[in-house]
């Protein structure tokens, strides 16, 4: 009642007290010099790496002189996002948030926007011209005489991201004196492809059901979304695709068009454009057609309608992306015709629209393959120069399938008049789904880093796909989400780095994975070098390490069927050979690995000369690569000076002596990180050491009864014999179907 003092206190009363009590904690503990530290919350990980907790009191001293006054535009939606995001993390780091003005009348005032959004920037004559429609510049200026920070740039979305980058200066313990940043991506679509089905079950997801409600769409929209646009806009990334690449036709219909024109709005101010996969088939499933041959003048007919339709509903759609004559997915060549004509006839319904057909270079043959890490290439490089400007072929980072390591794809360079881009996977099919703690940034970065010679030396694969090496007009990276319902997005609290470096190599693939570890360390966890040092060490080892204790030495697809859970190197007979273990290692009594030179399937010879030369000499190839492409016999010399054998055994070993490593790490970290996210991913840590031994005995245990010779000596027996590690099942692992 009014007037009458409440009993019990009302939320909005604590939430004051609690504001208040920060404000005084502040500027009276601080001010006096003293640590100010805000009581620990329980984290979950919801908040990814945007915590924007409270720095620590010294930093805070140091800040506010240049975060007193912000200036910034709020008339579109991007504008009013990026303010938004502003005050919310300068209020979270240092306690209170700048006063918003219209223009500097004083020093430390943060201006932000365009020279169309702002007159102020535009009176600054800022050169901006380089830096294209998403690029930003950073800089300490000056305005009236007053010292300022600027963040400027040609189009809204520049300056959200800029924003970005300067709230990730303070996230990271960085300075903010003499501030002079520029910043354009290097790569134009930035995408993350989501394999989720219309149902909410995720294709390969280890982070539980689609973040799509579907069937609350368009209606209801769960604010997740505005956080996933927000994580996404903090890496540059632009675009997604919402739907699985194997592909349901209901996405195309007018009710799921609602639905998904619903999450653009969302996603719209925060520069994320949406794509759909497109079933090739649709014409048939859902326009009545008795065809979908893509030279039929209704099928092209059909396209087009469908397409004006989309247009309709968004009017900004990104365009499509498929899967076709691939794992029994439909395509051209149901009727046919190349990927080509498939991928063209799509081209031609979006070009009117400025929409982007991503055409996947993931196909292998119905029939027995010759070898399916030579049929992309065999199918595709004959296409070069015959697909649409509108079309990019889109090609994972390795022939066969995502694999704890691959040899780069030959189609990398190869294909000079088709972009090509890539493809990474971040959801962790092959590498310990969600549980194994391992980061993703030194894979991406091997791949991007490695050297085609197409061109001479230095042609990198990260120049096939910022375009430098053969000036492609369109540029793109897809990478294949780990984000789902879990509170945590990713499935654990490591997985969000996969998203995170993967964002970051998209903006530019230069970058290097270890300093992003670190910036991701930092903002995930905490600027405390005792905490930063030991995570970054942690996880730049932790990738070699999954490759050791599952698929050393350069083997390959030894997973368990179907699932890939788990080690399954006698996996054989089935439908195809091809989806089978003994197909990828082809051990015998004679040795071990896939012959792929010339006395063999002579995919070597898919590369350029001079890599062909390395990688088909046994003595020149990298020794992570040997099994790829070589037939050794188990005495075989390494370049430890091991028999091939024992360093097979040493190195499953030494992948499980990581994981150990990594537990005892993560324990001394106790009480310096949070005890809610220290605690799952102290649990996850001894799943992954369980399971790296697992991969570790079984291989062994398998591999034994080829090779025939004992363990070297100091290294366990595996406990159990080999028909033990062949009798577990395991129907329900997730991700599957
Ligand atoms: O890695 C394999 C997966 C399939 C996936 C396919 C693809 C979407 O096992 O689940 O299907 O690749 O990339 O198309």
């Amino acid at each position: 009642m009014p007037g009458m003092l409440p009993l019990t206190p009302q939320a909005g009363d604590s939430r004051r007290t609690a504001f208040l009590a920060r404000i005084i904690c502040l500027f009276v503990l601080c001010g006096v010099g003293m640590a100010c530290v805000p009581a620990a919350r329980a984290e979950d990980g919801y908040d990814l790496w945007l915590r924007y907790r409270a720095v620590e009191a010294e930093r805070a001293q140091a800040y506010p002189p240049y975060v007193t006054q912000l200036v910034a535009g709020t008339t579109t939606p991007t504008q009013a996002a990026t303010r938004t995001e502003l005050m919310r993390g300068l209020e979270g780091m240092l306690g209170a948030a700048p006063a918003v003005a219209e223009n500097v009348t004083r020093d430390g005032a943060l201006v932000v926007g365009t020279a169309a959004s702002s007159p102020l920037i535009a009176r600054l004559a800022l050169d901006t011209r380089r830096l294209g429609p998403e690029g930003y510049l950073i800089r300490s200026t000056t305005v009236g005489g007053k010292a300022v920070t600027v963040i400027a740039a040609n189009q809204d979305i520049g300056a959200l991201y800029g924003a970005f980058h300067f709230l990730r200066l303070l996230q990271t313990g960085q300075s903010l004196e003499r501030v002079d940043i520029r910043e354009s991506p290097r790569v134009k679509l930035r995408v993350l492809n989501h394999w989720d089905d219309l149902d909410g079950h995720v294709e390969r997801g280890y982070a539980g059901a689609s973040i799509w409600d579907w069937h609350k769409l368009p209606d209801y929209l769960d604010p997740r979304y505005t956080d996933y646009a927000r994580a996404n806009a903090s890496l540059g990334i632009n675009g997604t695709v919402l739907n699985n690449v194997n592909s349901n036709a209901l996405s195309l219909t007018p009710m799921y068009l609602e639905k998904t024109a619903a999450l653009a709005g969302v996603l719209r101010p925060y520069g994320i454009r949406v794509f759909l996969s497109a079933r090739f088939s649709a014409p048939i499933e859902i326009g009545g057609l008795k065809t979908a041959d893509p030279l039929d003048p209704a099928v092209q007919r059909w396209w087009r309608e469908k397409t004006d339709e989309i247009y309709k509903t968004i009017p900004d759609f990104g365009g499509f992306l498929v899967k076709a004559n691939s794992e029994g997915q439909p395509g051209p060549q149901d009727y046919g015709r190349s990927h080509a004509d498939g991928a063209n006839m799509l081209a031609d319904a979006l070009a009117p629209h400025g929409g982007t057909v991503m055409w996947r270079a993931f196909v292998y043959s119905h029939e027995q393959p010759d070898d399916r890490a030579k049929q992309a290439y065999s199918e595709f490089v004959p296409l070069d120069g015959k697909f649409r400007d509108n079309v990019m072929v889109q090609v994972k980072n390795g022939a066969i399938d995502f694999q704890p390591r691959e040899p780069f794809h030959p189609l990398f360079g190869a294909m000079p008049k088709t972009p090509l881009m890539m493809e990474f996977q971040i959801t962790k099919e092959y590498l310990g789904f969600a549980t194994h703690l391992v980061y993703l940034g030194p894979l991406f970065e091997e791949t991007l880093k490695a050297d085609t010679r197409r061109r001479g030396k230095g042609s990198t694969v990260a120049k096939v796909i910022d375009g430098s090496l053969h000036g492609y007009a369109i540029t793109g990276m897809a990478g294949v989400a780990n984000i789902g319902a879990d509170r945590n997005w990713s499935g654990s609290q490591f997985d969000q780095a996969n998203w995170y470096v993967y964002g970051r190599m998209a903006w530019n693939p230069n970058l290097s994975s270890q300093a992003i570890a670190e910036e991701w360390a930092r903002m995930t966890f905490s600027n405390d070098a005792k905490v930063v040092t030991p995570i970054v060490e942690m996880m730049m080892g932790s990738r070699e390490a999954a490759v050791d204790y599952m698929t050393p030495l350069g083997l390959h697809h030894v997973m368990g069927r179907g699932h890939h859970y788990g080690p399954g190197p006698w996996i054989s007979g089935g439908p195809r050979a091809d989806w089978t273990s003994v197909y990828y290692h082809r051990a015998s009594a004679d040795g071990i690995g896939f012959d792929r030179t010339a006395s063999g399937s002579n995919a070597v010879a898919q590369y350029a000369p001079a890599v062909a030369r390395e990688f088909g000499d046994v003595r020149r190839v990298p020794e992570e690569f040997l099994l790829w492409f070589h037939h050794v016999p188990w005495d075989y010399q390494t370049r430890s000076g091991r028999p091939l054998w024992n360093e097979l055994v040493h190195r499953y070993t030494r992948g499980v002596d990581y994981v150990h490593g990594m537990r005892k790490t993560w324990d001394g970290l106790e009480g310096s990180v949070d005890p809610e996210r220290h605690a799952q991913v102290a649990g996850f840590l001894a799943i992954q050491e369980k399971e790296a031994q697992w991969w570790r005995d079984a291989s062994i245990a398998y591999f034994q009864t080829f090779s025939k010779r004992p363990l070297p000596e100091g290294y366990e027996p595996p406990p159990h014999p080999l028909e033990y590690y062949e009798s577990l099942e395991f129907p329900y692992a997730p991700g599957n179907g």
